[in-house]
């Protein structure tokens, strides 16, 4: 070590095996249970829920520790409607001309289309930017490494502390979504990545009949 750093050690819970397998297969079968819905209820949802999925998701690892992540979570009704507006502005556009038959072929399984009700309907809409450059303590900007990396960490993150306290999000990707950064006024140096409605999910909420990839799919023991 140079001996610039400040190190403390490391606090670690050691489990028995039984425990520890007991503990994955719980958390298996609980994000087993998650599924992503397209509607939601306009049942209110206390603030500090949201606020603990936000920090929740702040303990990701990130690039360099810089924690390049912006939560702006809007409650605010009007500005929920003008998201909206102009999300399904473009979706029209993404439905109707600019997504290609490939893409379109993939979607349509899952029922998608450009009408955003979500944004409106979900108690919080929470808006994840990314920081591509961070702020020195004297004012001038320096960048930031990993950033999507981290950003889609901290993302999951997310969505687990949201599933786990008994809500329910969609990742929504509006496309273009630069006006996210005008809406919500954050500065040039942040991207938006991803809108997250946040709440119950609509008493007769619908959602595709689709699997998961089986375990033996998706990895490979060598
Ligand atoms: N951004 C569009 C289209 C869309 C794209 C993918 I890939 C999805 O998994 C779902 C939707 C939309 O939000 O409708």
């Amino acid at each position: 070590m140079s001996g610039e750093e400040d190190f403390v050690r490391l606090e670690f819970e050691h489990l028995d095996e039984y425990e520890m397998l007991a503990r994955a297969r719980a958390m298996l079968a609980q994000m087993s249970r998650r599924r992503t819905t397209r509607d939601f209820s306009t049942r209110a949802v206390p603030r500090e829920l949201i606020e603990l999925a936000i920090a929740t998701a702040g303990t990701a690892p990130s690039g360099a520790h810089l924690q390049p992540w912006t939560f702006v979570a809007v409650g605010d009704p009007e500005l929920k409607r003008a998201m909206r507006d102009a999300a399904e502005a473009e979706e029209e556009r993404n439905y109707s001309e600019r997504m290609s038959e490939p893409w379109l072929e993939v979607l349509a399984p899952l029922g998608t289309d450009a009408i955003k009700a979500h944004i409106t309907d979900a108690p919080w809409v929470v808006v994840l930017f990314k920081q591509t450059r961070r702020v020195r303590p004297d004012g001038g900007t320096a960048p930031t490494y990993y950033a999507t990396e981290s950003v889609g960490i901290a993302a999951g993150m997310f969505i687990a502390a949201v599933h786990n306290m008994g809500l329910a999000t969609l990742t929504h990707t509006p496309s273009p979504m630069g006006f996210l950064r005008e809406l919500l006024g954050r500065p040039d140096r942040e991207t938006p990545l991803l809108l997250m409605p946040v709440g119950y999910p609509a008493e007769e909420a619908m959602v595709p009949d689709i699997e998961r990839k089986p375990l033996v799919e998706i990895s490979e023991f060598l």
